[in-house]
């Protein structure tokens, strides 16, 4: 039995490699992202927070004073390919998403984005939360 992402993040063996070889295995094939370079440092980044599981860091094209983007070190390519198992680590996301926030100083509330597949208008198939703020934003979204 193949062990579980968190179990495998617990023990320490989750480098790229591993990581990309249970995407795989999870989602089916797909292409490594500019995220993965990310990542994996060999292409620099805005960081903001990192830990085992998640990496934050700024959108390179900000649609708002402060646009960050928080994604799962595991390459799961989209939302809806997501599983019951990914559910702590979608989890992890969305909590680190507002610790975020609140380091950015988004007293005044921000907006969270999640874009999927074609019609979500998503561009980079790697999971990523937008976090959106430092302005009024409006509703609804174009
Ligand atoms: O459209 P979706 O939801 O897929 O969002 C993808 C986001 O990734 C966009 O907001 C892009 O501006 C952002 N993006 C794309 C690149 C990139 C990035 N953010 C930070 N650094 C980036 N690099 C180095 N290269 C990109 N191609």
């Amino acid at each position: 039995r193949r062990p579980h992402v968190q179990t495998l993040i617990a023990r320490e063996l989750t480098n790229e490699v591993d990581l990309a070889k249970l995407a795989a295995q999870k989602y089916g094939p797909s292409e490594p992202t500019i995220f993965s370079k990310i990542i994996d440092k060999s292409i620099p980044a805005k960081i903001v927070f990192e830990d085992d599981q998640c990496l934050a860091f700024h959108d390179v094209s900000p649609q708002a004073p402060v646009h960050v983007l928080v994604i799962p070190k595991l390459p799961i390519p989209q939302l809806s390919k997501a599983t019951d198992d990914d559910k702590p680590l979608l989890g992890h996301l969305l909590t680190t998403a507002k610790k975020v926030a609140e380091t950015l100083k988004l007293e005044e509330g921000y907006r969270i984005v999640i874009n999927d597949g074609v019609n979500g208008a998503q561009s980079v198939y790697h999971l990523h939360i937008h976090i959106l703020g430092g302005r009024q934003m409006n509703w609804p979204p174009g």
